[in-house]
């Protein structure tokens, strides 16, 4: 975009809504007002049609045949794989495996990585706000090797890392050090350069779980510096069921399969298997094509708006909320104040109405909010909660519509007091 016509930050182009055909319904009698991406993005047209697109043309299984199709749905889902890796700046695409979502990457890297290289008196360090997800693959492996889990600090309701303390985390015993890069029910953006640069100076390899970052702001594997990264495109605009293991190459090479079949072996005989070099080693039978090669759209539809505008503009909106949530009586909010330090969401509850109810009665005004443990439950406890509602910002949310959630929670209050 030339300069001139560049908005200002925090503030994009404004037919953006348009690209975006569920969010022109309305719920209840209102506008939709969705504010649940932190859960699952809106799909914009473009990646909707491409899609279709995909299946009225192209469709064919990649891999295995010399006809046409079969070469032209190869050549786009191998695309998407070099489209992804420039996405996050990988090095080649072979360090981008797709997998069902983060979930299956955190997954995958746990059972592979941690099956073959943790054993009995070797710490895994997590930190105490990650999502279920990058915390249970990290002790079903424990319990299978031996090794035992550490925690980072939370701050309180602040929702930082105490950071003060990873010197004395970071012990020789750590192998592995997981994180979040934004947290899904704190909006704390994690300093993972920061981390990553510490951890790999004490020999520690760095998982990071970019659920909530990738759909959200620029994202660059070399300069974090770290060994594995996980996302899902359903939370950035794609498809859903399709996401990503992102893996340092040597790192990759030297781990074993994690599930057997077809696609993943150089050689099969009945008694023994040799596999194929990553990515398709770790890409067991008939990998999700059609919705890998649009997860290349959804990068590319990202990119044309640009992540730092992406950051900024879902940035402003949660500094926005905060400050209008803020005047409500009786709320608690959740996470850090500071804008570099939050991303695009806003956690909040009140003692006296539940997290469920202020979901419910949002919904009657056409809000969709989320509302619960959000897959945080040790961090819930910890904090004394049993849940939040949670607004979550992307591309197309705007100031009238943090308005409208506002004036939705102070008649949800004035019912219930
Ligand atoms: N990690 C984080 C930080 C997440 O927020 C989520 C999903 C996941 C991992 C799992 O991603 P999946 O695509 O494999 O399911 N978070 C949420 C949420 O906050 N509300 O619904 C899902």
């Amino acid at each position: 975009m030339p300069k001139s016509q560049t908005p200002p930050a925090g503030e994009l182009r404004r037919n953006i809504r348009e690209d975006f055909p569920a969010l022109l319904q309305q719920v209840n009698g209102r506008d939709l007002v969705y504010l649940d991406n932190g859960a699952t993005t809106q799909r914009p047209r473009a990646v909707i049609d491409a899609l279709s697109r995909f299946y009225e043309h192209d469709n064919a299984n990649v891999h295995r045949g010399l006809h046409t199709l079969s070469m032209r749905a190869t050549d786009a889902f191998e695309g998407a794989r070099a489209r992804v890796a420039r996405y996050i700046n990988a090095s080649v695409p072979e360090e981008i495996v797709f997998t069902r979502g983060t979930t299956e990457s955190i997954n995958l890297a746990a059972a592979s990585w941690g099956g073959a290289n943790l054993k009995p008196g070797d710490v895994i360090l997590l930190t105490e706000m990650e999502h279920h997800s990058n915390l249970v693959p990290w002790q079903m492996v424990a319990r299978r090797t031996g090794a035992t889990l550490r925690y980072v600090p939370v701050t309180g309701d602040e929702g930082l890392l105490d950071l003060s303390r990873l010197d004395s985390l970071l012990t020789p015993e750590v192998r592995v050090f997981a994180f979040t890069h934004v947290s899904n029910t704190l909006g704390t953006v994690n300093p993972a350069a920061e981390l990553c640069t510490l951890a790999r100076a004490a020999g520690v390899v760095t998982v990071v779980d970019a659920a909530q970052s990738a759909g959200h702001m620029p994202l660059d594997v070399r300069s974090m510096g770290c060994d594995f990264l996980a996302f899902s495109g359903h939370k950035m605009a794609g498809p859903t069921g399709i996401g990503v293991l992102y893996g340092r190459k040597e790192l990759l090479e030297g781990m074993p399969p994690w599930e057997g079949g077809g696609g993943m072996i150089s050689n099969v005989d009945f008694f023994e298997s040799r596999w194929k070099p990553p990515p398709e080693r770790f890409e067991a039978g008939t990998p999700n094509f059609a919705d890998a090669a649009v997860l290349g759209v959804a990068c590319d539809y990202l990119d044309a708006i640009g992540r730092a505008e992406i950051r900024a503009h879902d940035g402003d909106l949660a500094q926005l909320a905060y400050a209008r949530l803020a005047e409500l009586p009786g709320i608690r909010l959740l996470g850090p104040r500071p804008p570099q330090e939050r991303g695009g969401l806003v956690s909040f509850a009140f003692s006296d109405v539940h997290a469920h109810d202020v979901v419910t009665f949002a919904d009657q005004d056409g809000i969709a909010l989320r509302g619960g443990h959000h897959c945080n439950q040790p961090l819930m406890r910890k904090l004394g909660l049993t849940g939040t509602a949670r607004a979550s910002f992307f591309v197309y949310n705007t100031e009238a519509e943090i308005d409208a959630l506002v004036a939705s929670l102070r008649r949800t209050l004035k019912f219930f007091r």
